[in-house]
């Protein structure tokens, strides 16, 4: 069988991808949550305060341990799209996308002519100049463009969404999504994992690949049966404050403090 050519390639095929969000804006965290062994990371550049030359050092990390890092961008800025793919990202993931407007508007800006609007320059994903060629060649099959399903809006137009073949994932944001259709408190749950399986089934309606974050691998074999096949699993910011909690209460417990 032939090797899997890149992440595109798996997202697009729906192989099941596991990642996690870098949130913690340093290079090391990213190398040592790399060692992890995910398919994947997902730098956030959504909610950290990240500024472009870091953004650089942690996609170069990733690289360090051969780990393919997207980017979750900041909003749909194209000079934001074109700072994190020239940085090196494997691909970008644009936040709160709620129209087939916005979604196409965001897949022009990641793509080379004559699929987009990207300007081609001398940055490190081009070798600094000594690649650029090579670099725009390749970059159109192998840049993952990955949108947020995350308002009502954007629930509400899922199905002309899931059918453009521009996007190669649609990726539920469950908290932002829980929000904005006022899935909280009583029955909210259920709420949102019917909204949450109404994307899915569109997805799989229209042939595209969903994910969705989930703060724990718990449940993940409920969605991949449903049809998700990308998932992005707590960040390190969470995965150390949950390390960090369970090591002091299990010496709060050695030492007779709690139960
Ligand atoms: C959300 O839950 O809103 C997210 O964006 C998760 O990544
Ligand atoms: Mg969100």
């Amino acid at each position: 069988m032939r090797e899997m050519k890149n992440l595109r390639e798996k997202i697009r095929s729906r192989t099941p991808v596991v990642g996690t969000f870098a949130a913690l804006p340093h290079p090391m965290a990213v190398e040592i949550v790399a060692r992890g062994g995910f398919d994947c990371l997902c730098i956030d550049w959504e909610h950290t305060q990240l500024g472009r030359e870091r953004l650089e050092d942690m996609l170069r990390a990733a690289d360090c341990r051969a780990t393919p890092a997207i980017v979750r961008l900041p909003g749909h800025d194209p000079e934001a799209i074109s700072a994190a793919l020239d940085a090196g990202a494997a691909g970008i993931l644009a936040p709160h996308v709620s129209t087939v407007e916005e979604a196409l508007a965001i897949a022009r800006a990641a793509r080379f002519p004559p699929h987009g609007t990207r300007g081609a320059g001398p940055g490190r994903a081009a070798g600094y100049g000594y690649g650029v060629f090579d670099y725009v060649a390749r970059a159109n099959e192998e840049i993952v463009v990955a949108v947020q399903i995350e308002t009502a809006q954007g629930l509400e137009n899922i199905a002309a969404i899931a059918a453009l073949d521009e996007i190669d994932l649609l990726f539920i944001g469950p908290g932002d999504l829980a929000l904005s259709i006022g899935a909280l408190g009583d029955g909210g749950a259920e709420r949102l994992d019917a909204a949450m399986e109404t994307i899915i089934d569109h997805c799989g309606n229209a042939g595209r690949a969903v994910g969705l974050f989930r703060p724990s691998a718990d449940d993940l074999p409920r969605w991949v049966s449903r049809g998700a096949s990308f998932f992005l699993i707590s960040s390190d910011a969470m995965l150390m404050g949950a390390a960090a909690t369970a090591t002091a209460d299990a010496a709060a417990r050695a030492l007779g403090r709690r139960k």
